[in-house]
């Protein structure tokens, strides 16, 4: 409760910032995307995990306001990048279950795309399986409508929960993101394990989609999803989360 109490007041005192995580073409290692990735350090307490803010901002209600200052800060960061790097720079943005169920969000969003003159289409959307088929229709028809404004949709954590793979055709999610957990077990060399991995590489081609392997980390499991086909990678073995500054120098050494 006092982490909470601090909580509130933290976008006011400026105590939250973006880091930006590179996702890389499978093919060339070229940088496509940057994942942005929300942290708070505390004026009383120091550095807090995500895992444990995100929850209290969630149930608090201030995720709205939270939600919409990253989706903001994000654009125009974005912004920033791009004026640096020849090709195309898509952002993905992580959803909360919270601002899906508002029914103003979708004009909450197009307010800011006009204000920073974002492209949707250059923007992913990532959700995870549960919450992008959340038994709540507010849900489904305000995805609907951000599919509608061009936006990309992810699903995050893909394998982690059900799923619920008639839905996925519904939707038409455009990126499976690979959960890392499957990842990690490519190390294992098990061949059921492997072969899930391929099963949604394949799905996801099958449905027209991009696939994305996440928490990639080491170089047996780059080479095997190489070797898969698996179109866009991420992890600590190539880039953690970069300040905007490292992630302007990342892209001025690489382009
Ligand atoms: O980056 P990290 O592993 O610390 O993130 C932990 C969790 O917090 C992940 O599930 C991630 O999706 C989530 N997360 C990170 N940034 C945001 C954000 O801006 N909004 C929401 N809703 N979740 C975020
Ligand atoms: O739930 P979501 O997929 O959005 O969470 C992403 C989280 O995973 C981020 O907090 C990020 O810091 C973390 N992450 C990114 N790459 C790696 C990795 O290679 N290994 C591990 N363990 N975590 C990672
Ligand atoms: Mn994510
Ligand atoms: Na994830």
């Amino acid at each position: 409760t006092t982490l909470l109490f601090h909580l509130q007041g933290a976008l006011e005192r400026k105590e939250f910032h973006l880091v930006y995580q590179p996702q890389l073409s499978g093919r060339n290692h070229h940088i496509i995307a940057f994942e942005a990735l929300l942290r708070w350090t505390s004026s009383e307490t120091g550095p807090v995990s995500p895992g444990e803010f995100i929850p209290l901002a969630e149930k608090s209600g201030l995720i709205h306001e939270l939600g919409l200052w990253v989706f903001q800060k994000a654009c125009q960061d974005q912004r920033t990048m791009q004026k640096h790097h020849p090709y195309p720079l898509y952002l993905s943005i992580n959803l909360s279950l919270q601002q899906l169920l508002d029914p103003t969000f979708c004009e909450k969003v197009k307010n800011i795309l006009y204000e920073e003159s974002a492209d949707a289409s250059r923007i992913v959307l990532e959700v995870t399986e549960s919450v992008a088929f959340h038994h709540d229709s507010r849900v489904i028809d305000n995805l609907m409508l951000l599919k509608r404004l061009g936006f990309l949709v992810a699903l995050d954590d893909f394998g982690k929960d059900y799923s619920s793979l008639g839905r996925i055709t519904y939707l038409h999610v455009d990126i499976l993101k690979i959960d890392m957990d499957f990842i990690r077990r490519i190390d294992e060399g098990n061949q059921k394990d492997l072969a899930i991995i391929r099963s949604i590489i394949q799905l996801s081609r099958n449905l027209g989609a991009k696939v994305l392997a996440e928490g990639v980390e080491n170089e047996a499991q780059r080479n095997f999803l190489q070797a898969e086909g698996c179109d866009y990678l991420q992890g600590y073995f190539f880039h953690k989360g970069l300040s905007l500054n490292d992630a302007l120098d990342l892209l001025k050494n690489t382009s």
